[in-house]
C-alpha cells in the first residue's frame, strides 16, 4: 500500500515536472479529467478501420498534413463556408476520414467529465496512431496535451511537393525540426495507401516535354503504370507500394530501391548519402528497424509547432473554431 502510494507520487511528480515546461506528456487526460479518452479514441477508430481499412492511410496522412501546416494544432480539420481553409487546398482533395475525428469528438463531448477537455489536435494524433495499429502496424506512445489552433487558411498550405528533389525535401523537413533520418523514415508511410494518376502522369508520359519518362524510374514499371493510368485519366488511384500496399511494413524501401518509387520525392531519396544508406539498410541488409524508427519519428512529428498551456483553445467541434 505504502509502496503503491510512493510509486503513484513518483509518477505524478514526473508528470508535473514535464508539464511545467508547457510540454506534452503520456497519459495527459488521465490526469486531466478524462481518463477514458484513449479508450474512446481507440474504439471509434477501430470501428471505422474495420469497416474500411484504406482509411488508415488517409488518417495517417491527415496528421502529417496537420503538423506541417501551422503545427499539429488541428487546423486541417476546420471547415470554412468560403472554401478557403486548409482542407480546401489542392493537396487536400484526397484527404479522407474527417468523420472519424468528428465522431470521436462527439462521443467525448457526450461524456460529462470529458466535455470541453480534449483537443482535436490530440484526437488526430492518437487516431493516426490507432489507425496504423488497427492494420497491424507499429504502436507508439503519443504524448498529449496539445491545444487547438484558431486559424486555418488555404494560403498557408505549403506541403512538400511530390516533384521535389531530396535537397528541397531535407530543407522542408529541417524547417519543421526534422532531420534526414526523419525524412526517409516518415516517407516510409508510403508503404500504405494510394495516389491519383494525375500526380504521376507527367513522370511517365512527358517528363521533359518530349513524350519521355523519368529515367530514374524502372522502365518496366513505367509501362505497368501506363496501363493503369491512361494519359488523360487523372482520377484513378494506384498503390504506392505495389504488392504490399495494404501492409504496414518496410517494403516501401524495397520499392524505392528497385526504382519503383511512385513520386520523384520517393525516388530522390536514393540521391542523398544518408537517405540512400537508410534505404539500403532496410531493403538490402534487412535490418528490421523500420517499426521502431517510424515510431520515434512519429513522436517527433507530433511535436511540430504545437500549442500548449494557455495557447489556443479546446474546440467544441473539430470542424470549427469556438
Ligand atoms: C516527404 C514528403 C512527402 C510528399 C512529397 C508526399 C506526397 C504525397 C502525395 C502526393 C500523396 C498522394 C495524394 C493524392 O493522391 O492526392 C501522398 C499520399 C500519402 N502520404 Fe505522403 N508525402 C510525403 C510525406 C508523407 C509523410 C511524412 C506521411 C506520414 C507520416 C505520408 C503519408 C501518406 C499516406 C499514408 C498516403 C496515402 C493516402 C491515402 O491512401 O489516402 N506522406 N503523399
Ligand atoms: C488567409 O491569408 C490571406 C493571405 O495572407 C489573407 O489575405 C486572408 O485574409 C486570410 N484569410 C483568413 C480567413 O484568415
Ligand atoms: C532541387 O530543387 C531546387 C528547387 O526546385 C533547385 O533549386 C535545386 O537546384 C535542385 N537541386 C538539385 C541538386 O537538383
Ligand atoms: C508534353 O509537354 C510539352 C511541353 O510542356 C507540351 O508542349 C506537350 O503538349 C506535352 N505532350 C503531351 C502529350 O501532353
Ligand atoms: C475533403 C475536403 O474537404 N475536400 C475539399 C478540398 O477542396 C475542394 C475545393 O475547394 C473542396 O470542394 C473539398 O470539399
Amino acid at each position: 500500500m505504502a509502496l503503491k502510494n510512493l510509486l503513484a507520487l513518483v509518477v505524478l511528480l514526473g508528470v508535473v515536472g514535464v508539464s511545467f515546461g508547457g510540454d506534452l506528456y503520456e497519459g495527459y487526460y488521465r490526469y486531466n479529467n478524462c481518463p477514458q479518452m484513449e479508450d474512446i479514441v481507440r474504439d471509434v477508430t477501430y470501428h471505422y478501420i474495420y469497416k474500411d481499412p484504406t482509411l488508415a492511410a488517409a488518417l495517417l496522412r491527415m496528421h502529417f498534413h496537420d503538423c506541417f501546416v501551422r503545427g499539429c494544432d488541428g487546423s486541417v480539420l476546420i471547415k470554412s463556408p468560403n472554401n478557403d481553409a486548409e482542407r480546401d487546398a489542392v493537396p487536400n482533395l484526397s484527404l479522407r476520414g474527417y468523420e472519424v475525428v468528428d465522431t470521436v469528438k462527439s462521443v467525448l463531448e457526450s461524456v460529462s467529465e470529458c466535455r470541453g477537455v480534449v483537443s482535436c489536435a490530440d484526437i488526430l494524433a492518437l487516431v493516426a496512431r490507432d489507425a496504423v495499429l488497427a492494420i497491424n502496424g507499429p504502436w507508439w506512445s503519443v504524448p498529449l496535451g496539445r491545444k487547438d489552433g484558431r486559424v486555418s487558411n488555404i494560403s498557408e498550405v505549403n506541403l512538400p511537393s511530390p516533384f521535389a528533389n531530396v535537397t528541397t525535401l531535407k530543407k522542408n523537413f529541417a524547417d519543421k525540426g526534422l532531420n534526414s533520418k526523419d525524412l526517409v523514415v516518415l516517407s516510409g508511410a508510403h508503404t500504405i495507401g494510394v495516389s491519383s494518376c494525375g500526380l504521376i502522369s507527367s513522370r511517365i508520359y512527358n517528363f521533359t516535354g518530349k513524350g519521355d519518362s523519368d529515367p530514374a524510374m524502372d522502365k518496366n514499371y513505367v509501362e505497368e503504370l501506363k496501363k493503369r493510368c491512361p494519359p488523360t485519366d487523372v482520377t484513378t488511384s494506384v498503390d504506392m507500394d505495389p504488392t504490399s500496399a495494404h501492409k504496414f511494413d518496410s517494403h516501401y524501401f524495397n520499392t524505392v530501391y528497385q526504382k519503383k518509387g511512385l513520386f520523384i520525392s520517393d525516388s530522390t531519396l536514393l540521391n542523398d548519402i544518408d537517405t540512400n544508406f537508410y534505404i539500403q539498410m532496410q531493403a538490402v541488409l534487412n535490418l528490421n528497424t523500420f517499426n521502431s524508427d517510424f515510431s520515434k519519428s512519429m513522436v517527433k512529428l507530433g511535436y511540430v509547432e504545437i500549442l500548449t498551456g494557455d495557447q489556443g483553445e479546446i474546440r467544441n467541434f473539430c470542424d470549427r473554431v469556438n
